[in-house]
């Protein structure tokens, strides 16, 4: 399914903000577009075949040992790794360049190649747009190599992410997390992912099954509390989530946890009872305690590309999101998506998936995500 995917159009180019604000009605650009509720009533009939694969505990990441760090926390490891997770959008972007840019001036022909190249990274049209302008005023008429401009790329969406590098922060006792998205995108994955960081940095750790509709779905995340040894909170087939929610909060506060992370549905029937279901899951959270959720993280598809920004959208007018989660960007070469996401919403995105293991859930940091995207080392 594709929808609010933007091909170029030259004649008509409209503004940023008009790009972020406009409502996904049809348009001319736009390949084909469904609506929030067709959204969500899709990845509700995707469930009949939703067997999504729970990896197997194997020696790599069971038992592990808590707390003990992981092996990507060492600075080579997570660069190495985010590298190779990025590697299908930087090959395309550093291949492209190499084609611009061997032997030939910055001009006109250059630049347009230039602009097409980044929006096919979906950085989307006006990220492309604005960093090809930055070019042409410093360099226009230059000659110009591929391993410049890619140090100049670098450099520019290093800026466009850079206020988006914000670590969770944990000022609460028990910090409560709640993971939010389409079904799919990676929200219990990327729960138990978090589990073991948090544990191997010493926190304790509890995970709560909200997402009760599916059995499939709370063992999943049972699988994962059982490899990052943590505690979870799961109720009946169909329990009402803010019962398992409440319940969750009462206990982690009596065994003094730290992090409490939250695994919701992503999919219900309709917009109207998603809403109404993370509404009353707020309001019983905050009956214990008035500040929580601490964080309400949305994670995202990063292989769906512009679709991403649109669902982000979607979330954000619904529901207070405070930060992204942005997984797959291993499997896809449309990493741009980050720096779209970036300068459309400016919230933090706190990690991004560059694989399916325990180890490949990074912290999002500026710089080396920028250098990483277009291949410098
Ligand atoms: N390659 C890759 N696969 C991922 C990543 N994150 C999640 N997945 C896979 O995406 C599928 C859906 O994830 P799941 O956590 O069940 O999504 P949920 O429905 O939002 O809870 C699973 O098969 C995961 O293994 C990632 O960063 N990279
Ligand atoms: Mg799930």
């Amino acid at each position: 399914m594709i929808f609010f995917r933007r091909k170029k159009n030259k004649e008509h180019t409209p503004s940023p903000d008009h790009l972020h604000d406009e409502p996904l009605a049809h348009t001319e650009d736009a390949e084909s577009v469904v609506s929030f509720d067709a959204l969500i009533e899709e990845s509700y009939l995707e469930e009949e075949s939703d067997h999504h694969e729970i990896p197997p505990l194997d020696e790599t990441d069971s038992p592990l040992p808590a707390p003990t760090p992981l092996v990507q926390d060492e600075p080579q490891n997570l660069l190495a790794r985010l590298r190779s997770g990025l590697s299908k959008t930087s090959q395309q972007l550093s291949g492209g360049l190499t084609g611009i840019f061997t032997k030939r001036k910055l001009d006109d022909a250059t630049l347009e190649e230039l602009e097409e190249l980044l929006i096919m990274s979906d950085m989307g049209v006006h990220v492309a747009q604005k960093i090809v302008h930055n070019i042409r005023t410093t360099r226009f008429g230059k000659e110009i190599s591929a391993e410049e401009i890619k140090h100049y790329l670098a450099e520019q969406i290093a800026s466009i992410v850079q206020p988006c590098e914000q670590p969770i922060t944990f000022t609460h006792r028990p910090t409560v997390i709640i993971a939010i998205g389409v079904n799919g995108n990676g929200k219990t994955t990327s729960l138990g992912k978090l589990a073991a960081r948090y544990r191997s940095e010493g926190k304790t750790v509890m995970l709560a099954a909200a997402d009760t509709f599916r059995a499939a779905a709370v063992e999943q995340l049972k699988v994962w509390a059982q490899r990052a040894h943590v505690p979870i909170i799961t109720g009946a087939h169909e329990a009402d989530p803010a019962s398992v929610v409440y319940q969750a909060l009462e206990q982690a506060i009596a065994q003094n946890i730290d992090v409490l992370l939250i695994d919701t549905a992503g999919r219900l029937h309709n917009k109207h009872n998603l809403m109404q279901e993370l509404g009353k899951i707020t309001r019983v959270l905050k009956k214990i305690d008035e500040h929580a959720p601490h964080h309400v993280v949305m994670v995202l598809d990063g292989t769906t590309g512009q679709n991403a920004l649109a669902q982000a959208k979607n979330f954000s007018e619904m529901i207070g999101i405070t930060g992204f989660i942005v997984t797959k960007l291993d499997g896809t070469a449309k990493g741009g998506v980050v720096v779209a996401l970036a300068h459309h919403h400016g919230l933090p995105v706190h990690y991004i998936g560059v694989g399916e293991s325990l180890d490949d859930m990074q912290e999002f940091h500026a710089s080396c995500f920028a250098r990483s995207l277009v291949g410098l080392e």
